[in-house]
């Protein structure tokens, strides 16, 4: 029988079990499927810990989440297909849950397929190797319930391990003397220790954005967003938060930028991104890639060029999160099952070159990001049996855009139309800046 190792069990490898499941429902032979999770439950960053560094075991941690955080996009741009947040919740809810919800949706389908008895938990891989001669994958992993190492064949491999998770974080001139907390955003967990501080934020992107929005909202006296290449833009910030030049060097407190202009701060936090790290794959078969919407080396954006019988599900920077994962898992189900023929190297790095070039010329703002990834989605639905209203969920991403340009602090006080059922979402009871409490129980209160 054909195997396949599915590693982490995050939203991504969730969408890889789900999709065979599928198929299993419907009386289709599937491969038998081992899941991978080095943490001790599902659920991928979703999953929150308290923890920063090393886990229970010296595992390093994957969580880069931190308390009380809503996402940031409406939930009708990420709704699957197949299971709407109204069947999960059994009623529609606001647009912008918290993490708490979040998790229990993600992982409620799940729970409804019954795939947790693929999924071995606590089990970090270690390495994974081929051999050419057998056409298998070697997949050693570590047991840690167990403390026990061992090594499993398989014909295939989904590598689904995210690219949130380790920092890329930049060393500043001075920087080891700064007389107070420097972090990265991977490690934060709660902004309350701000409260009444100057803070110096790094980088000017999702993160950056986010977690100055945090600070604000949990009393910091101020935030300085410091950007790389370009400022965050047209938002309208209130007083006490400020876009300026790049950090150049610290001296003790004293932030010196770019442009020559001084800033005080009590904190640094690094919202300087993540760097896509594979440490367990061999070395002919590790993606190495930016943060892009086109990653390198990677057919359909999910099959391994150098190697067809290897897949990375949710490598691209992300505008469409669980059903960018979902279109790609059913690809790669169908990859697997031989219903999809994949060509030979030359034509895969061809469409990885056009792919990049694509990107290259077109994608030039957030908007342009959103339509990029829209026509991948489309492409892979295409091909597949997934399918939903990819234009529709556009829209709502074009209303997103609108809602936080006129007013970031609120945008999340906004409700947008469900692609799959058709029904407005309610408004939030309470806007966002005053609401406090993320739990599940609170969100879903009328
Ligand atoms: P992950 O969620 O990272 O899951 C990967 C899994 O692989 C983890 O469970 C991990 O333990 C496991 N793993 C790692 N290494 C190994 C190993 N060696 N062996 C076995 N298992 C391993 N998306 C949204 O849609 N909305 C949001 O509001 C949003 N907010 C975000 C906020 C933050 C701070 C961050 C960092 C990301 C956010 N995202 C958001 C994006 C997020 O990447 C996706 O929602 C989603 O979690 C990605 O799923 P994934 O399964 O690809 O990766
Ligand atoms: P991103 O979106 O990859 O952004 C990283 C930011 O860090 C980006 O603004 C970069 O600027 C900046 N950066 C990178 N290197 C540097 C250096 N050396 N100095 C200063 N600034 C730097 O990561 P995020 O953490 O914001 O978002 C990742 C996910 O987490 C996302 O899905 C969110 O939903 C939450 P540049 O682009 O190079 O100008």
């Amino acid at each position: 029988m054909t195997r396949v190792a599915v590693i982490g069990a995050g939203p991504s490898g969730l969408s890889q079990l789900r999709a065979f499941q599928t198929e299993a429902q419907k009386g289709a032979k599937i491969p038998e499927i081992v899941c991978y999770e080095k943490q001790d439950d599902w659920g991928g960053l979703w999953n929150y810990t308290w923890r920063t560094g090393l886990d229970e075991y010296g595992e390093p941690v994957h969580c880069s989440m931190y308390r009380n955080l809503w996402s940031n996009g409406p939930k009708e741009v990420l709704e699957f297909a197949d299971y709407t947040f109204e069947e999960h919740f059994g009623k529609p809810i606001a647009s912008y849950p918290t993490r708490p919800v979040m998790l229990d949706y993600v992982t409620g389908r799940a729970k409804k397929a019954d795939v947790r008895k693929w999924i071995r938990f606590r089990t970090p891989v270690r390495r994974v190797t081929y051999d050419a001669d057998t056409g298998m994958f070697s997949v050693t992993v570590h047991d840690l319930f167990n403390d026990n190492e061992y090594t499993e064949k398989f014909d295939h491999v989904v590598v689904a391990i995210g690219h949130f998770s380790t920092p890329n974080a930049p060393h500043f001139d001075g920087i080891e003397t700064f007389n107070g907390r420097v972090l990265h955003s991977h490690d934060l967990r709660d902004v309350h220790e701000f409260k009444d501080k100057d803070v110096l934020v790094v980088g000017a992107s999702y993160s950056g954005e986010e977690i100055a929005s945090q600070c604000w909202k949990y009393g910091c006296k101020s935030v300085t967003i410091s950007f790389h290449k370009e400022p965050l833009g047209s938002y309208k910030w209130p007083d006490n938060i400020k876009e300026a030049a790049l950090l150049k060097k610290v001296e003790k407190n004293t932030c010196t930028l770019e442009d020559g202009s001084t800033v005080d701060v009590d904190a640094i936090i690094l919202c300087t991104g993540y760097k896509h790290h594979f440490p367990f794959m061999a070395k002919e078969l590790k993606l190495r890639t930016a943060n892009r919407f086109a990653p390198a080396s990677l057919y359909k954006g999910v099959v391994f060029a150098d190697n067809p019988k290897l897949f990375y599900l949710g490598m691209q920077d992300q505008s469409y999160t669980f059903t960018m994962f979902d279109v790609q898992a059913w690809y790669v189900r169908d990859v697997i099952m031989g219903r999809i023929r994949v060509p030979d190297r030359k034509a895969r790095m061809t469409d990885v070159e056009d792919r990049v070039a694509r990107e290259d010329a077109s994608v030039k703002n957030l908007s342009d990001e959103i339509c990029y990834q829209a026509d991948y989605i489309k492409e892979l639905i295409a091909e597949t049996d997934y399918n939903f209203d990819v234009d529709a969920t556009k829209e709502v991403f074009f209303q997103w855009v609108k809602h936080k340009d006129e007013k970031f602090l609120g945008f999340r006080d906004n409700c947008y139309k469900s692609a799959m059922t058709g029904n407005m979402s309610p408004l939030p009871h309470t806007p966002w800046k005053d609401n406090f409490d993320d739990s599940v129980e609170s969100y879903l209160t009328e």
